[in-house]
């Protein structure tokens, strides 16, 4: 389907959005929304974000054979820690999960919120039953990490977002052991003009792709009645991902349906991970207005040639 139809976006939603919402939860909460999820054994597992209704997040896993009906289980899987270090870090909640698998290990990297603010944490899980923390990873003012699948050039890679005078751009670290990050570089800015200007952050954890890593990405622009958040596909270089290669004109999802402009958030898109298809389909779970959890699809050709919009092409506005 051509994209360059009015109105449309790149990313088709599943027609029978939203796929979890709060009736699906089966214990008290207030929202579900920003998964992450994974295709194992040919079922889907994904760690959804629960916020309760006294205000804080936490995490619950839900299950599906077929990747669109979700059941979540009957009580949360990772709540914030009850024990020191990790108590003080995680005292206003644990947001938006990431799992990444790496080398046959399934890895959460996830937001942990503090009275001094957002940081990077990282846990494991073999079983998606028991969880152990691995670190804190950031100090407080960075979020949106997320790990690459394979390491680079021998050491650990994750991208993320601190907030450096309130400018909120990807940066890219190492390490050589989950725990000691370095070698930290900016590598992807917001743009002034576009619908990512306001500012950025990883959203699913890169995939491998023919022509270097896609990073699924959001996007904000601030309007006069608040942020709008978008969806956008960037290229990273595979030996060197600090290298941009490629990178969306246009989102390939707009908050658009009104599950996506009402809620908790309004006009608020937000991508947390993807599961590429063996078909090349790839299935984009997205949390709708901080509200509901949906997905939606592309062919993996469609998202990369996305990152190859050339500049001055107003058609793909
Ligand atoms: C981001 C994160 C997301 C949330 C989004 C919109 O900063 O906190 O969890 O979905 O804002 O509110």
């Amino acid at each position: 389907m051509s994209r360059k139809r009015p109105g449309r976006d790149l990313l088709h939603r599943w027609s029978r959005n939203p796929i979890i919402t709060l009736a699906d939860v089966p214990f008290r909460c207030n929202t579900v929304f920003n998964g992450t999820p994974l295709k194992l054994n040919g079922e889907y597992v994904m760690i959804v974000r629960v916020e309760g209704q006294q205000g804080y997040s936490f995490f619950a896993l839900a299950r599906s054979r077929d990747g669109l009906h979700f059941e979540v289980d009957k009580t949360p899987c990772m709540t914030p820690a009850e024990v020191e270090p990790w108590k003080s870090i995680e005292e206003n909640g644990i947001e938006d999960p990431r799992l990444t698998v790496i080398e046959g290990e399934y890895y959460i990297a996830y937001t942990a919120v503090s009275g001094a603010g957002y940081a990077i944490a990282l846990a494991h899980t073999r079983d998606f039953e028991r969880f152990e923390r691995i670190a804190v990873v950031s100090e407080p003012g960075n979020k949106d990490g997320v790990l690459f699948p394979e390491k680079i050039n021998g050491l650990y890679a994750r991208l993320d977002r601190p907030f450096g005078r309130g400018i909120g751009a990807i940066w890219l670290s190492y390490s050589p052991d989950l725990v000691n990050w370095g070698r930290s570089e900016m590598v992807i800015a917001p743009r002034p003009r576009y619908w990512d200007s306001f500012r950025i952050g990883a959203s699913a954890p890169p995939i491998r792709t023919e022509r270097g890593w896609m990073e699924i990405y959001h996007g904000v622009k601030m309007t006069a009645s608040g942020p709008i958040y978008r969806i956008g596909t960037v290229m990273l270089d595979i030996e060197n991902p600090a290298k941009v290669v490629g990178r969306c004109l246009a989102p390939v999802l707009s908050p658009r349906e009104e599950y996506e402009r009402v809620g908790d958030v309004g006009n608020v898109v937000f991508a947390c991970g993807a599961v590429v298809e063996s078909d090349g389909e790839v299935k984009v779970y997205y949390g709708a207005a901080d509200t509901s959890i949906c997905v939606a699809t592309a062919e993996l050709d469609e998202l990369i040639e996305s990152c190859f919009e050339s500049n001055g092409e107003d058609e793909a506005m």
